[in-house]
């Protein structure tokens, strides 16, 4: 909010700078017309350089914040493998995060071949089946996600091939939380324990 303030107020001390710099030129006391056109000008100008000063100027202000509540990203990768139903599993069964912290979660499925198709969906403790089974039933077009207090974060669905990511903030409650992928037939094989710290 302090950034905000001293942004908005940069811009205004700019608009001031840009507008007296008007003022001193001949034309500029013109008609109408060309005084809004003018006034345009003013606040384009204005906002780019209010976002250059504030950059440089409050540098250091990001950084302080950065140092008492930005948490750190903490990152996790996971890879789906197996090109069959019998095959197709997590290369992890356990992730492990701290608790409230900002997670970035990678998932690339290595599958070649349909229906190997996944995602990742982030339960409450002990919901992996019930969610998976609800997700069936919410369908390709909700994603296999069903809208339910039980699930924490979820990833879009990955094709053979492909890469997707989720962020999302870790709960702030420690425990054993669940992950599994809720493509029809898969949490059997295709679950995990997300460890919160
Ligand atoms: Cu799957």
């Amino acid at each position: 909010m302090m950034k905000k303030g001293r942004l908005w107020m940069l811009g205004m001390a700019g608009a001031v700078a840009l507008l007296s710099g008007c003022n001193t030129e001949p034309d500029s006391t013109g008609e109408a017309s060309g005084a809004l056109g003018e006034a345009d000008t003013v606040a384009t100008a204005d906002t780019v350089a209010a976002a250059d000063t504030a950059t440089a100027a409050s540098a250091p202000v990001i950084a302080a914040d950065a140092d008492s509540t930005i948490q750190p990203v903490e990152e996790l990768v996971l890879h789906a493998l197996g090109n069959t139903l019998e095959e197709m599993h997590f290369d992890k069964d356990t992730l492990e995060v701290n608790a409230s912290a900002f997670v970035k979660l990678k998932l690339t499925n290595e599958a070649q071949e349909m229906p190997m198709v996944h995602n990742i969906v982030i339960t409450a403790p002990g919901k992996y089946k019930l969610v998976a089974l609800a997700g069936e039933k919410a369908g390709a077009s909700g994603n296999y996600i069903p809208q339910s207090q039980t699930v924490l974060a979820a990833t879009p669905i990955a094709l053979p091939g492909q890469t997707v990511e989720l962020e999302f903030t870790a709960p702030a409650a420690p425990g054993i939380y669940d992950f599994v992928c809720t493509y029809p037939g898969h949490w059997q094989r295709m679950n995990g324990k997300f460890i919160v710290k």
